[in-house]
């Protein structure tokens, strides 16, 4: 069997990377289309050794498509995807718009596929945040093994989150400064080359952004557990590609730092990195272009009587966007359709 499926945003950063591991992982597709807005006309953008035309999004984008791929803005998902769910198409949205919808089941392969099903509902599917996404891969086997009561994480994430504006960015601001030259600040209230910004996405109400409440709330909906306590700090960082993650847990039962390792050695989507003799840890550049999350410098936390640390890193834009959406259309192509 074969699938016509569309990308949504195929000119972004995500949506590149979409086409990217449809043609890797040999997903089944009949016929690719590729969307965007206006802007992209004339746009060609190759698929299996052949360009593709860009086409213009509009209501009537959906007709024969059977998977949607959807990387264009919460804006753009809002609007379009219950019309392609409408022209029978099932929507995977990498956008915040739907996550939280309790019709919506939001789906890492690894840790809840059996979430998937529910899709029938809305036709829809939530991709979770990117930061989220890599934290619960980690986290899934500890919990399933001790239950995790409280997660404390504060995040280093890559520019590529906010997409290709970001990207040329920090590149510019940063050859700007190599040549004596006036830095332009355009995408973030700051100077993102040498610095970091405590800040990603809005401020909400209760002073934390929207990006540091999306790892409160998708986590606590992809566990299928309310009482796990989360609190964030997100931080935007100079790194193009690969978010790093410091997590710290609390967990019902003690588990030992080499329990830990045991679990995550053969924990689905997790590579084990932590030879600290070695100088061997998850580093952002080495996970760039991978669909793996990296775990490493696991340690006992010494100030309470059950506590671990780790460090996480992933590629935002394969494992925390393109690679999860399209490892939830296998689960679905396999399981559903
Ligand atoms: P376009 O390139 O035509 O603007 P990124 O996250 O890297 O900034 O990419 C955003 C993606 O979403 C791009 O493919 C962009 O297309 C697409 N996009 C943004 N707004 C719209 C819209 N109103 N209709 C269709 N596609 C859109
Ligand atoms: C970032 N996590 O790194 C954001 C990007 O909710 O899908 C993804 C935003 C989202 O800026």
């Amino acid at each position: 069997d074969s699938y016509n499926v569309a990308v949504v945003g195929a000119t972004g950063a995500v949506g590149n990377e979409m086409i990217r591991v449809l043609e890797e992982r040999d997903f089944p597709v009949r016929e690719l289309t590729l969307l965007a807005s206006e802007r992209s006309l004339g746009v060609e953008i190759d698929f299996r050794g052949k360009p593709i035309p860009v086409k213009v999004l509009d209501e009537n984008s959906f007709k024969g498509i059977e998977i949607g791929l959807f990387s264009a803005g919460g804006s753009v998902s809002e609007r379009y995807a219950p019309i392609a769910a409408a022209a029978g198409c099932v929507v995977i949205d990498n956008t915040s718009a739907f996550r939280m919808d309790p019709e919506v089941p939001l789906v890492v392969p690894e840790v809840n596929p059996q979430a998937i099903g529910q899709y029938k509902k809305k036709g829809i599917i939530a991709n979770p945040n990117c930061s989220t996404i890599q934290m619960v891969v980690a986290l899934k086997p500890i919990h399933d093994a001790v239950r995790i009561r409280r997660v404390v994480v504060s995040t280093y994430q890559a520019v590529s989150g906010t997409g290709k504006k970001a990207i040329t960015e920090l590149a510019e601001q940063t050859r700007a400064l190599m040549s004596c030259q006036e830095v332009k600040v355009k995408v973030y209230p700051h100077q993102i080359a040498f610095n970091c910004l405590p800040h990603i996405d809005v401020f909400l109400d209760n002073g934390y952004t929207k990006e540091e409440m999306k790892m409160v709330n998708e986590t606590k909906k992809i566990f299928d557990d309310p009482s796990i306590g989360v609190t964030a700090t997100t931080v935007r960082v100079p790194v193009f590609y690969g978010h790093s993650e410091s997590v710290n847990i609390e967990t019902e039962k003690k588990i030992s730092v080499e329990e830990v390792k045991k679990l995550l050695s053969t924990a689905p989507g997790v590579t084990l990195i932590d030879n600290p003799k070695e100088n061997a840890y998850p580093l952002a550049i080495h996970a760039a272009g991978k669909d793996d999350t990296f775990v490493g410098r696991i340690r006992e936390d010494e100030s309470i009587p059950n506590g671990i640390n780790l460090w996480v890193v992933a590629d935002n834009i394969r494992k925390g966007a393109a690679s999860n959406a399209v490892q939830i259309a296998e689960v679905l192509i396999r399981d559903y359709l």
